[in-house]
């Protein structure tokens, strides 16, 4: 959940990755832990097991100037992709502003896909939330690999709601359309905060994108 604190004139913000296991989520966190300013972001801390297989979360803040006079922090969390943690990603779910749903572009994935998919409308919808208000882009990654789907039958899979949501091909491994990913998620978030503090009487109203 958005957090605004005036006193040390921040807000904050969840940003969560979801997805099926193996998809690329934590590899996500890891490029951009590896690739953005060192002083712009925290430490990347991963729960795993020895295998590498996310058992908890992955987290690691960001910290932007994206609204005047306040320090703006996107908390990037991913999930455990494994269909046995669904507890967990309920969990980490807890108060989310926005979601990167990451898919695994394998034809042999693509079930797995659908499943995580609905997966997350359904915890979403456990704590009162849906996919329809809640600012969400669709990453397909994963396309430097042989045996890919094409775009438009991934479009045709998950991106066939009312409203066409923005998605991005990916290699999340080099670090290809994981900024765009992350943009655009960040400026929707940003975009549905002004909105809706805009129309309290919090004096929020000072707040401005910068
Ligand atoms: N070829 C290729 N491999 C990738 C890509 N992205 C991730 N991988 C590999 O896929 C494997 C799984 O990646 P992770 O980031 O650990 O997957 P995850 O979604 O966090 O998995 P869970 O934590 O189990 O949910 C790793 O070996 C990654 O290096 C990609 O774009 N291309
Ligand atoms: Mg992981």
């Amino acid at each position: 959940m958005s957090f605004v604190n005036f006193k040390k004139r921040e807000v904050q913000f969840k940003i969560v990755y979801y997805g099926p296991g193996l998809c690329g989520k934590t590899t996500n966190l890891q490029v951009i832990h590896r690739l953005i300013n060192p002083e712009a972001r925290g430490d990347l801390t991963s729960i795993a097991t020895a295998g590498e297989r996310t058992l908890f979360f992955d987290f690691m803040p960001l910290v932007a100037q994206a609204i005047e006079g306040y320090q703006t922090r996107f908390q990037l969390y991913t999930v455990p992709g494994q269909v046995m943690y669904n507890l967990t990603r309920r969990l980490v779910l807890r108060g989310v502003d926005g979601v990167v749903f990451v898919a695994d572009s394998q034809w042999s994935k693509m079930q797995e896909n659908v499943e995580s998919f609905a997966n997350l409308e359904e915890n979403l919808q456990l704590q009162g939330e849906t996919l329809q208000t809640l600012p969400h882009v669709l990453q397909y990654n994963k396309r430097d690999l042989p045996d890919v789907a094409p775009v438009h039958y991934m479009e045709f899979m998950l991106n066939h709601g009312a409203v066409r949501q923005s998605s991005f091909p990916a290699v999340a491994t080099t670090g290809e359309g994981v900024f765009e990913a992350l943009n655009m998620v960040a400026r929707q978030v940003l975009h549905k905060f002004m909105i809706v503090h805009s129309r309290k009487e919090e004096g929020v109203r000072e707040l401005a994108l910068v």
